[in-house]
């Protein structure tokens, strides 16, 4: 299941008090003791690194630091070596570089920026200097930030329903073609459902349609509640829901609509100030094994099944039933449609 429309918020660098990590690697214990106790006292958590590999290693970690203070010469690998590996991962969030450098030559200064720091610093350096080059440091990284949770909203936006918060057709589509080609790459099984709510419409027409829409958000919270992880619910059209079941051949998808099924009916749905009952029809297609072609006939079979679970009396579940020597017209009868209600 792809992360729901829940927006993941990022915390700015400000809001993290003074405490924000920051790595430091220097190998002259004067230097060193000289920026830990600065560092400390404007408020940094500070990680010593001792030679450029231990800063490598550190900035490797998951929970690296995104503000890095590198020493330009240092035993095993150098600051701007360092810079430059860091960059060339291009992790996100962004690592903002200051190099420390004894060098004074503007050729080195070109060496250090064009292997990727932000900024540099020259020994001796002073302090304040220090203190207020870190702070336009984190105010760039505040920016990265706050850029990559709009970026992150937009495509939350791009690929999830606004009303229920399922994946939207085109990314639930889009999935289905990513999972086809899988199944025929690993041989493995795919089912779909295609699930229809039982005379919505007399829901709209009773309740209004606010409660319409609530019964739609508490539908997509049950059937979302009754997957597995890896299934992929997305709302297909108003009351319409199709799910995509990875690895499910045909039982295990029928046994899953049921799930669903049952997710519905057990009790009735909160809508204004009376619950409602609410039922759901569920027609499922499956493939042993999935050929690139077959994203429109599962759609085209599970929607068939739906319409022969609809006439059999709603609030079931259909499978479509493939047989090799099937005429046109016999399609209808090869719906078995099985009541569990
Ligand atoms: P059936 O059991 O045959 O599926 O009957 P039905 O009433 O569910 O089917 P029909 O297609 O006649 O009606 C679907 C209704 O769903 C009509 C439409 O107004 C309603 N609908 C579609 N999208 C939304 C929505 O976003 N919110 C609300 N409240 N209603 C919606
Ligand atoms: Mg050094
Ligand atoms: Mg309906
Ligand atoms: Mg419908």
């Amino acid at each position: 299941m792809e992360p729901n429309g829940a927006i993941q918020s990022v915390r700015l660098s400000s809001e993290l008090g003074d405490s924000l990590p920051v790595l430091v690697a220097e190998d002259n214990p004067i230097f060193q003791s000289m920026l830990k106790s600065m560092l400390t006292k404007w408020g940094y958590a500070v990680r010593m690194a001792h030679n450029g590999l231990e800063a490598w290693e550190a900035m490797q970690a998951p929970d690296a630091p995104r503000l890095a203070v590198l020493d330009w010469m240092m035993p095993y690998m150098d600051g701007v070596e360092v810079c430059r590996r860091i960059r060339a991962v291009a992790r996100e969030p962004y690592v903002y570089v200051l190099l420390l450098t004894a060098k004074t030559e503007s050729a080195d200064l070109v060496e250090g920026m064009e292997a990727g720091a932000d900024d540099y610093l020259t020994k001796p350096f002073n302090a304040q200097e220090l203190r207020v080059r870190l702070r336009a440091g984190r105010r760039i990284l505040d920016l990265q930030e706050q850029l990559m949770q709009a970026r992150e909203a937009l495509r939350v936006q791009a690929t999830h329903d606004a009303l229920t918060s399922l994946l939207n057709r085109g990314r639930v589509l889009e999935i289905l073609h990513g999972e086809i080609a899988r199944s025929e790459r690993e041989l493995r099984p795919l089912s779909v459902l295609m699930v229809d709510l039982d005379h919505f419409k007399r829901i709209n027409d009773t309740r209004g349609h606010q409660a319409g829409d609530e019964v739609l958000r508490e539908a997509s919270r049950r059937m979302k509640s009754a997957m597995r992880e890896y299934d992929s619910p997305g709302r297909y059209g108003g009351e319409e829901f199709l799910i995509v079941l990875p690895g499910c051949a045909a039982r295990d998808g029928y046994a899953q609509a049921e799930r669903v099924r049952e997710a519905f009916a057990r009790e009735p749905f909160p809508a204004g100030p009376e619950p409602v009952a609410v039922t759901c029809s569920i027609g499922v297609s499956s493939r042993d094994v999935c050929t690139a072609e077959d994203a429109d006939s599962l759609i085209r079979e599970a929607d068939e099944a739906l319409y022969a679970a609809k006439h059999n009396g709603r609030n079931r579940v259909a499978e479509f039933a493939r047989q090799e020597s099937s005429t046109p017209n016999s399609e209808l009868a090869n719906l078995a449609s099985f009541s569990r209600a």
